[in-house]
């Protein structure tokens, strides 16, 4: 700071730059080590980029020992909005924060949380923020767009916010008005849990990772051939023996009631809707060896830790089997306030095309009779899947002429490319852990696709949006986690949120960057790609 003369001028050089700066290209931009002396992050360095801003040359506002926070009047979701946003500032600033219902319309000092006044465009998780030098005002239609701002602020200082300790400051927020909203509905993660177990505090870890990057759903995927995960009351062997190990014949683990409750609640604190997936009727050896009347010989088969695929299936033609799905997803919809069941449906290569056409189709109704929408891998549409159903594309091709045709029929889509987004596939040839068989993955093949036009006759209004999954064959730590999800989560998370018209690899590139003093100061163990420069210290 000291080189540049002073806060107040290097401010205004960086504000200056930060309207122009997809195209200034220069590593000035990004934010310093943690521990340098904060200067204003420019808007552009928000990740997703934001819909629209205007930065207000010279003006800042900085957060210190007066601060207040006040939230709308009444809306108790507002308050705890406010309550999260000074639990993630004391501890870094110092600063008590107070946080209390605004009693005007308009609070002139401080930080506020108003849910009116925003406009209509910015929808139900957009959001509009206004930093002048005495206040800053988040403006939102509903709680989830407050949420969504509150992101934004945070990336809006310094690095050394995410500290746990108390770090100097100042805590300066460059001037200006950020009007921001997302592309799609659908920004989801999705951690595979079952190929090897993960607790609840990793899940609930990896929610707080996801969120600053304004993912809005987190899919679980609950059951495999290698072990089930979730407690069903009517089937308790599924859980206590099918969940009995995992991937490499390790001991594995299971969600009770009220592990996944936690992991929905703390999920929804954050804005983030539970996807729960129960893969069928493949890719479950775990339950057939937890009940044999499920098998249609009626012989349970071992529990397996391997990693092959597609040799397990439920008994088509066995009315328990139907009994089974009914219970199964009757107990996980009662457990789930979000309006999604997954019922998985990939790689069936053990059931013949026209038995597994009649399960889907017989699935989707038991899940419609609960109350809900089903998310099915791609393979769904090989059935007849009503307009109501989502299809994950996961596909490693941009043509499907089934996807295409169900789309015409009304079919939405996730798109889930797994050339793109699978966070398991290698970064490189030399990545210690992952997956290849859907190609090597570097943060720029990650970002450079266009969700809206990479499936051929899928166009924007086709899809609902974008999911990052992890599967874990080879994964089986946070730090794992952690290791393949950070960079390429970020990309596919833009990807989802920001307007294709802001896409531009560079810009990319350095709002990326200024994400590694963050994780470094959070202790996430990130990929430090070569296709990004990071802040010296990052
Ligand atoms: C495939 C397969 C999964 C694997 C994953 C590994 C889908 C939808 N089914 O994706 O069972 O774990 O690849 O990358």
């Amino acid at each position: 700071m000291k080189v540049y003369g002073g806060r107040r001028g290097l401010a205004a050089l960086l504000l200056a730059l930060s309207a122009g700066v997809a195209a200034a290209g220069s590593t000035v931009l990004a934010i310093g080590p943690a521990e340098a002396a904060p200067t204003p992050v420019p808007f552009g360095s928000v990740l997703p980029a934001v819909a629209g801003s205007t930065s207000t040359p010279g003006v800042t506002y900085d957060i210190g020992a007066a601060t207040t926070i006040y939230t709308e009047p009444g809306s108790a979701a507002a308050a705890s909005i406010g309550g999260y946003l000074a639990a993630l500032l004391r501890p870094s600033t110092g600063h008590p924060l107070p946080v209390t219902a605004a009693s005007v319309p308009s609070p002139s000092d401080g930080i506020s949380l108003l849910l009116s006044g925003a406009p209509s465009t910015v929808g139900n998780e957009g959001y509009q923020m206004e930093v002048t030098a005495t206040s800053i005002v988040v403006r939102a239609n509903r709680p989830a767009g407050l949420f969504a701002g509150v992101q934004t602020l945070r990336q809006l200082l310094p690095a050394a916010v995410e500290s746990t300790t108390v770090r100097p400051g100042p805590w300066t927020v460059a001037g200006g008005k950020i009007v921001d909203y997302p592309r799609f509905a659908y920004r989801g993660a999705m951690l595979d849990v079952a190929r090897h177990f993960f607790p609840v505090a990793t899940v609930k870890r990896y929610i707080d990772e996801i969120a600053p990057y304004k993912i809005n759903h987190l899919h679980l995927h609950l059951s495999d051939d290698q072990g089930w995960r979730i407690a069903v009351d009517g089937w308790p062997n599924l859980a206590t023996y099918g969940g009995s190990t995992a991937v490499g014949g390790g001991p594995g683990g299971y969600y009770t009631k009220a592990d996944y409750q936690q992991i929905v609640d703390y999920a929804a604190s954050r804005y983030i809707t539970i996807v729960p997936e129960i893969d069928m009727p493949g890719h479950t050896n775990a339950a057939l060896a937890s009940y044999a009347e499920l098998n249609c010989d009626g012989v349970a088969p071992p529990l397996y830790t391997g990693t092959d695929v597609g040799f397990s299936s439920l008994c088509t033609s066995k009315e328990i089997t139907y009994t089974f799905v009914d219970q199964v997803v009757g107990e996980l919809a009662a457990l789930t306030p979000g309006p999604y069941v997954h019922i998985g449906g990939d790689e069936t290569q053990s059931t013949q095309p026209a038995d597994y056409a009649a399960f889907i189709n017989r699935v989707q109704r038991i899940v419609s009779a609960y109350g809900k929408t089903v998310i099915g891998w791609h393979d769904v549409v090989n059935a007849t899947p009503p307009a109501s159903t989502v299809a994950q594309f996961w596909g490693t091709t941009t043509r499907n002429a089934a996807v295409t045709s169900a789309a015409q029929r009304g079919v939405k889509v996730i798109m889930s490319p797994a050339g793109r987004t699978y966070l398991d596939m290698k970064y490189n040839s030399r990545t210690p852990i992952g997956q290849k068989w859907a190609g090597l993955i570097e943060v720029r093949d990650a970002y450079g696709w266009n969700p809206g036009a990479y499936l051929n006759g899928v166009g924007e209004s086709s899809v609902l949006g974008v999911e990052a999954p992890l599967w874990t064959e080879t994964i089986q730590s946070l730090s794992d986690i952690e290791y393949m999800a950070f960079p390429r989560l970020p990309a596919i998370a833009e990807l989802g949120w920001s307007p294709y018209s802001t896409h531009d690899w560079k810009a990319f590139g350095q709002r990326l960057g200024a994400q590694g003093p963050r994780w470094r100061v959070m202790g996430l163990n990130y990929y430090r790609s070569a296709q990004v420069t990071w802040p010296a210290g990052s």
